[in-house]
Formats: C-alpha cells, sequence, structure tokens
C-alpha cells in the first residue's frame, strides 16, 4: 500500500512528472498548488512530492558514486518539544540543525551522574588511540591528545543508566551502542576536526563493518567543562558548541560521506580540564 493513500494513487507517471517539475525550476509550493488544482488531495500531493523527490535524490547520489544512506537514531523533533521524554528524565533541546543534522541537549546528565562517571573512569584513563582504519587495528594518534577509557556496555548502574536514557532520546537500541567513552582533556589537549565514520575506502574498514556495521550518530556529552577553549567544532559550519556540564550534542550521518557535513573537532582546552562521555552508535546491534 506504500503508493495509496486513501483512493488516489501515487503512480509512476506522476513521480516523473514532479522530478520534471522540480527540473524545470518550480519551487515545491508552486507544485502543490498545481496539483491541488488538478484535483489532488493536498495531503496525498505532499506525500508524493515529498516521497517522490527523496527518492530521487538517493538515486542521483548513488550514482554519482557516493554510498547509500542508511536509517539512523533521531530524536523526536516533529512538533518543535523544549523537552523530550528520556524515561528517567526530561531533557532539554537547546538547538537543531538540519545540514548537518546535530542536536544540542540541555541536562542529558545530573552532576551526580557526571562525577560518577568521571570517578569510575579516573583509574582507567591511558593515552587516547583510535582505529587504525589501515588494519582495524588500534593506534596512537597527534590528533587526539586526549587520554580515555570505554566501558563496557551496560558495566555498572550509572552506564547502563545513561545508555538507557540515550537510547531512549534518540530512539535506537543499547544494543548498537559502543561502550561508552570517556576522555579527558588538560589545556592544550584537542581532538582534530575528523569524521566518526569508518572511511569505506580504507583497507581495514570492512573488517571493522562485521561487527555492528558502519557508525551513524554520536553523542559527545560534556561531563567536566573547562573555564575557556574545548568546545566540539563543526567547521563546515563554522558551528561550536558549548562544553557545558550535563549537556551533549548529538549528530547524525546516514553516509560514510564529507556530504553529511559532519566533521567535527574538540577544539584546545584553553583553561580548566574538559571530561566528556562520547557515545558511538551503530547501524546494526555491536557485540
Ligand atoms: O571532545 C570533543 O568535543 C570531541 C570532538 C570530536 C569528541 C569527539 N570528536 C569524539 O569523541 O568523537
Ligand atoms: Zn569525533
Amino acid at each position: 500500500m506504500s503508493n495509496t493513500t486513501g483512493t488516489q494513487q501515487i503512480t509512476p507517471e506522476l513521480r516523473r512528472w514532479i522530478i520534471e517539475q522540480a527540473q524545470a525550476g518550480y519551487t515545491a509550493e508552486v507544485v502543490l498548488k498545481s496539483m491541488v488544482a488538478s484535483g489532488w488531495n493536498e495531503d496525498v500531493a505532499i506525500e508524493a512530492m515529498e516521497s517522490t523527490l527523496k527518492g530521487h535524490v538517493e538515486s542521483q547520489a548513488v550514482a554519482s558514486g557516493l554510498p547509500p544512506a542508511v536509517a539512523v537514531p533521531e530524536p523526536a523533533l516533529d512538533e518543535s518539544p523544549l523537552y523530550l521524554d528520556a524515561g528517567d528524565r526530561q531533557v532539554c533541546v537547546l538547538q537543531a540543525m538540519f545540514n548537518p543534522r546535530v542536536v544540542v541537549f540541555g541536562g542529558l546528565l545530573s552532576d551526580d551522574e557526571c562525577d560518577a562517571l568521571i570517578e569510575a573512569a579516573r583509574p582507567r584513563l591511558a593515552r587516547s588511540l583510535t582505529v587504525a582504519t589501515k588494519t582495524g587495528g588500534e593506534e596512537l594518534n597527534a590528533d587526539r591528545t586526549s587520554n580515555g577509557m570505554f566501558f563496557q556496555r551496560g558495566e555498572n548502574e550509572v552506564v547502563k543508566r545513561v545508555e538507557e536514557r540515550i537510547a531512549r532520546l534518540v530512539n535506537w537500541p543499547v544494543e548498537n551502542g559502543e561502550g561508552l567513552q570517556v576522555l579527558h582533556y588538560r589545556p592544550g589537549a584537542e581532538y582534530k576536526p575528523h569524521y566518526d565514520y569508518f572511511d569505506p575506502n580504507e583497507p581495514g574498514t570492512p573488517t571493522i563493518l562485521k561487527r555492528g556495521g558502519q557508525r551513524v550518530a554520536t553523542l559527545v556529552i560534556y561531563l567536566g567543562e573547562p573555564a575557556k577553549g574545548g568546545g566540539t567544532t563543526f567547521p563546515d559550519v563554522h558551528l561550536e558548541v558549548a562544553p557545558k556540564r550535563g549537556n551533549a550534542v548529538f549528530f547524525s550521518y546516514e553516509r560514510a560521506h564529507p556530504s553529511t557535513k559532519t566533521l567535527h573537532g574538540g577544539a584546545p582546552v584553553i583553561e580548566g580540564e574538559k571530561w566528556i562521555a562520547t557515545k558511538w552508535l551503530r547501524e546494526r546491534r555491536f557485540e
């Protein structure tokens, strides 16, 4: 029934016509008006235009060599709620951007939860490694001068609670998440701009993808705030998110490609110390 809405059918001819109108430069508003004038129900016309143009853009993207788009986590922001119900906590929506998809949350964690994660992580910190995409192993990286550690998924009560809250907030199964990673940045430490997805052109990537598929979204939670510096930057759109304790920045990427504009980095800390917890979300169960 995907091509019918009520009694009016969205035919291949209609889809072709919609694409032709768009290619001829007519705006969505003009095309919609003309469909309604010729007898189409407005809701059917909108659905026809949205699904047709989305499908067209996707097939053009794949035809031009981009990896196909996949489903990604997404908070329920359709009616622009000020708060989202994350199960055991109401989380504030402070900012939402569509391209790149970036959402800033306020009050995702309490101060006690931030402290509990820092204290559990502190004795286990080591110089951060990144995945070596050439081999699929891990390596020291000069672009990432923080210290870090990974919790196992569900490792302790706070980790479990936070993971369940995140799953509810962005509508993505707990099982698709990598373990929470805690990072500590001292003055001068930074994480140079990078993409979080695995580069499809690197030889080690197929091995990495066997476990859970691609990364499709990231949540960076600020646990401890520096006095100066240490924001999360998105250079393609000149955005910088302030590292406010308890807040978090979420971003998703439906394909492993720079067209998602999800290049991002951790700016150098200038004064004080920055602590974050990063949750990377995969396409499928990550076991
Ligand atoms: O610390 C950050 O703000 C940051 C920036 C970019 C963290 C990550 N990436 C990450 O953990 O992926
Ligand atoms: Zn990152």
